[in-house]
């Protein structure tokens, strides 16, 4: 897969696609991630890419010529056509499900903005799906493109060493993931449920999916339907 990513603040990237699963990811050539500066497409003589928002009110609104020329130029750059992303606090929501739709994707355009707000018809005139990551507003769409980039890339196939490891997280199967328990058996007088030292291992599958609903209910009913 190639992702590219289209930003004003390239530099954020750096440390996160430089560590573990991302890292080995890229060097084992599973995923191609490309940041591009949409600064570098300002035609201003101050590379400005933002101005006052027509009719007035608070903030700088992103200008649709920097990215629209960034996006053909990047999109230039390989074969493949891509899925444009948009990340916006409007978008539809992020989730397991949609990691798994865009980890089979061959080519991702990710577009990060900051919080003010890109011109409309960056929305309108790029093919882009809108994304958001939360109800919570983040100062830009920097950290959001990380969050999406990290849940899908795991979700490659070949990824993550033991293919199982993706089957059993939280969400995969519509649940929060059951408690799990290492060395030593007794730890501070909090011991290990007697269970899973049994060696049974249909008791111990049903003891997981039991504790997984449980833990789903206390936590987080409306993934049940309950509200
Ligand atoms: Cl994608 N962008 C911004 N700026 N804030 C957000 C978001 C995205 N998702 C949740 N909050």
């Amino acid at each position: 897969m190639r992702i590219d990513i289209l930003t004003l603040f390239p530099e954020v990237f750096a440390s996160h696609l430089n560590c573990s699963i991302i890292k080995r990811a890229q060097d084992e050539g599973f995923v191609q991630v490309v940041i591009t500066d949409i600064r570098e497409f300002s035609t201003d003589n101050y590379r400005k890419v933002d101005d006052k928002p027509y009719g007035g009110g608070p903030g700088m609104v992103i200008m649709p010529g920097p990215v629209f020329t960034c996006f053909e130029h990047v999109e230039k750059l390989s074969p493949e056509k891509p899925k444009t992303i948009l990340l916006t606090p409007q978008g539809s929501k992020f989730n397991q499900a949609k990691a798994h739709e865009l980890s089979s994707e061959k080519r991702l355009i990710l577009i990060a903005g900051k919080y003010e707000g890109f011109d409309e018809r960056i929305r309108t005139g790029l093919d882009a799906e809108q994304i958001s990551i939360g109800d919570f507003v983040l100062n830009g769409g920097e950290l959001a493109a990380m969050v999406i980039i990290d849940a899908t890339i795991r979700l490659i196939p070949g990824v993550l060493g033991d293919d199982d490891s993706a089957k059993n997280d939280s969400f995969s199967d519509g649940l929060l993931e059951y408690p799990q328990y290492t060395r030593p058996e007794v730890f501070r007088d909090m011991k290990v449920p007697d269970i899973l030292l049994s060696g049974n291992h249909q008791k111990i599958a049903e003891w997981r999916k039991q504790q997984s609903l449980e833990r789903t209910k206390k936590n987080r009913p409306d993934l049940l339907g309950e509200h």
